[in-house]
């Protein structure tokens, strides 16, 4: 049997790949696997206890009931508070950011944006959803409260990202912007074990993934790509395959390890785009970059786009280079045209 080795072990491994490490950011990312652990059992369980009713209405105790994606939120707050590292956080679920005021958190080098259970709505029919997570180091002097512009920095500060699908297996995926490595839950033990080392998305694949719905909604150049990807392939005699979830950690996943490309556009109903730049693009950017593929606004790259605002929206193409590149030459052919 080969050796298993735990995503703690891992974690502490990776740490000697930064010489001046105080053992903070390892400890971080073990509050996030804590949680993800957490939230995991509650996603599984979400099925068979009433946790899935509305935020506000009474569970069978008489209790108020939550939604899985705020019990989500709490649980990886609650590892932040405890662990210390954090200052303070961001979070899809707070229409503010979150400054920590205790002692020990004030002093905590890192913030951390996350959208605690992507995909939410996928939920009661039982499809893959996710957590996704961004690290970045504090702007701010440590020892007082986080601020705005802690939280309101490129994508290309991160100092760690990843994401947890919580899918037929649970799986955690990060980088430390040294590659990518990705871990599957052993529910026997408890402890996520190191499955997919050094993750490499494929330069091209054979899948594309948007809502196709909003198609006439979309930039024209955009139309060309969709037709480009249904027309036959002369190598393969078949046009691309169209897969798409609703569920971005779920759809990204896919094409980081099989080679694909997502996409959600502005559009006309999405004028800045659908998803979140801090959320949810940034983080899958930086682990896409550091997987070898691309990621872009269809125009420019994500990790470099300036936050305005915590929960900026913007168009999203991610996933295999070629495939983003070609994406983008398609819409940027139709506005020379
Ligand atoms: P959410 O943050 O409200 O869950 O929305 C994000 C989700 C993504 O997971 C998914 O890819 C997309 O929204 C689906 O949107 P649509 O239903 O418009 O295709
Ligand atoms: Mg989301």
């Amino acid at each position: 049997m080969s050796q298993i080795i735990t995503l703690s072990e891992f974690i502490m491994q990776r740490q000697k790949d930064f010489p001046y490490a105080t053992g903070e950011l390892t400890s971080l990312l073990n509050d996030i696997s804590i949680a993800s652990k957490i939230v995991n059992r509650d996603v599984n369980r979400a099925g068979l206890v009433d946790i899935l009713g509305a935020k506000g209405e009474k569970n069978i105790q008489g209790e108020d009931q939550q939604k899985l994606d705020v019990i989500a939120d709490e649980a990886f707050i609650n590892a932040f508070l405890s662990g210390g590292e954090v200052c303070g956080i961001a979070s899809e679920e707070n229409d503010d950011f979150v400054a920590f005021d205790n002692e020990q958190s004030k002093n905590g080098k890192y913030v951390v944006l996350f959208d605690p259970l992507d995909g939410s709505s996928n939920i009661d029919v039982n499809v893959s959803i996710g957590t996704i997570f961004s690290i970045y180091r504090r702007k701010s002097p440590v020892g007082g409260l986080a601020t705005k512009e802690d939280m309101l920095q490129k994508g290309t500060e991160q100092v760690a990202a990843g994401y947890v699908i919580f899918g037929s297996s649970t799986m955690l995926v990060y980088s430390t912007g040294k590659g990518v490595n990705g871990f599957t839950l052993d529910p026997s033990i408890g402890e996520f074990c190191l499955s997919h080392p050094n993750i490499k998305m494929p330069e091209t694949g054979r899948m594309y993934s948007m809502n196709e719905g909003n198609l006439d909604r979309c930039d024209p150049g955009l139309k060309d790509y969709v037709q480009y990807c249904r027309e036959d392939d002369p190598a393969t005699k078949r046009p691309y395959s169209g897969r798409y979830i609703g569920s971005l950690v779920a759809d990204f996943h896919r094409n980081l390890l099989k080679g694909g490309i997502y996409i959600y556009p502005t559009t006309d109903n999405w004028k800045e785009g659908r998803l979140r730049l801090l959320y949810e693009c940034n983080p899958l950017a930086f682990i896409a970059e550091q997987a070898g593929g691309l990621a872009t606004d269809g125009h420019q790259r994500i990790l470099e786009i300036e936050p305005k605002e915590l929960h900026q929206r913007c168009g999203y193409f991610v996933g295999s280079k070629q495939m983003v590149e070609k994406a983008m030459s398609c819409l940027k052919d139709k506005v020379e045209a």
